[in-house]
């Protein structure tokens, strides 16, 4: 019983921090599914769609190289991070996430829609799901 309810707080406190982490970037709730653009990513930071405690449960995921690039930036959305290319697919976070200019602060409407997922290069790993 006691393990349950630490449990239980664990996941909602790890629901919680991605909700607000979506809000520290731009266009966080809007991120696609990098091979499949019709479902969302809400875990922009992370190689599982969905955090550990909703959808698909799986214990063994990773932060992807922005997810890393994001906390070293003290889980800011920066002018440092915002011009790096944390995916390597030519394309800035900031050109990925909708905000190309690096003007973009918490709680404004991003000046552009978002283009692409700044974690993958999508190129290359949906050519690897594929086979
Ligand atoms: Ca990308």
């Amino acid at each position: 019983m006691h393990v349950r309810v630490v449990l239980l707080l664990i996941f909602a406190s790890l629901g919680t921090c991605l909700k607000s982490y979506q809000d520290r970037i731009p266009n966080g709730r809007n991120v696609l599914d990098p091979c499949d653009p019709s479902v969302t990513w809400p875990a922009v930071g992370h190689d599982l769609r969905y955090p550990p405690n909703q959808g698909s449960f799986h214990i063994n995921h990773h932060n992807t190289r922005f997810g890393l690039d994001f906390a070293a930036a003290g889980h800011r959305w920066t002018e440092t991070l915002c011009r790096q290319d944390s995916d390597g697919d030519s394309r800035t976070n900031g050109e990925e996430l909708g905000d190309p200019f690096c003007q973009w602060t918490v709680g404004d409407i991003p000046s552009h829609k978002v283009s692409g997922h700044p974690g993958f290069n999508e190129e290359t790993y949906c050519r690897h799901l594929d086979g």
